[in-house]
């Protein structure tokens, strides 16, 4: 059967270090969201990003997540110069922490993006509307700002599949774990680009 995960990245990213990751997440379906976060934060954490350098924001749905991403993106930017935690206001999930003193993440634009829902289709066309207005504006941020934007999002017909899809329950992946790779990835080349 093929393989549905992408291969291995070819080389490690020496840049990981000095990388600016932000997650930015939906609050819908907490426990598979929780999951990919964590999954998120592992892999980046693997990788050689700084914890330090690691910012998440909250936002109610998947609707929100082009709106979050495009703030999150221009609050970094705007505020480099200056301490940009909580750049929406919101709470973390790093180490189940409620929130974070200023001084435990760093400040200066995000070199890469995670944007986390989760969408569950229901009986209404909600699903439909929301699941495909949040990717295409999530693709437009990425390439209106050359910052990368990682699709994290999953858009699952039963809350079994978002579950696998998460990493819990027996066999299942934490497609967290990707989109962190994804990240670092596309951060040190798009610097390596510039
Ligand atoms: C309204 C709604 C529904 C029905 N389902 C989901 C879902 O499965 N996952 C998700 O992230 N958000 C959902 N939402 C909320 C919308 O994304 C949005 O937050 C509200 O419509 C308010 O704008």
């Amino acid at each position: 059967m093929l393989e549905k995960r992408p291969a291995a990245a070819p080389t490690s990213f020496p840049l990981a270090s000095t990388l600016r990751i932000g997650i930015v997440h939906a609050r819908w379906n907490t426990e598979c969201i929780d999951a990919l976060v964590k999954g998120s934060v592992d892999s980046l954490l693997k990788s050689g990003v700084k914890k330090e350098n690691i910012h998440i924001e909250s936002v109610p749905g998947s609707w929100e997540l082009p709106h979050g991403t495009s703030r999150m993106i221009a609050a970094s930017q705007i505020q480099a110069s200056s301490a940009a935690t909580d750049l929406m206001g919101a709470t973390s999930l790093l180490d189940g922490e409620d929130s974070k003193p200023e001084s435990q993440t760093s400040s200066g634009p995000l070199d890469a993006i995670i944007s986390i829902g989760v969408l569950i289709k229901g009986s209404t066309m909600h699903f439909e509307y929301i699941s495909e207005a949040c990717v295409h504006g999530l693709m437009r941020i990425g390439l209106d700002t050359n910052v990368p934007v990682i699709l994290g999002v999953l858009t699952a017909l039963t809350e079994e599949q978002a579950k696998q899809r998460s990493g819990i329950g027996a066999n299942a992946h934490n497609h967290g774990e990707d989109w962190g790779a994804a990240a670092v990835e596309m951060a040190s080349k798009t610097k390596g680009w510039a």
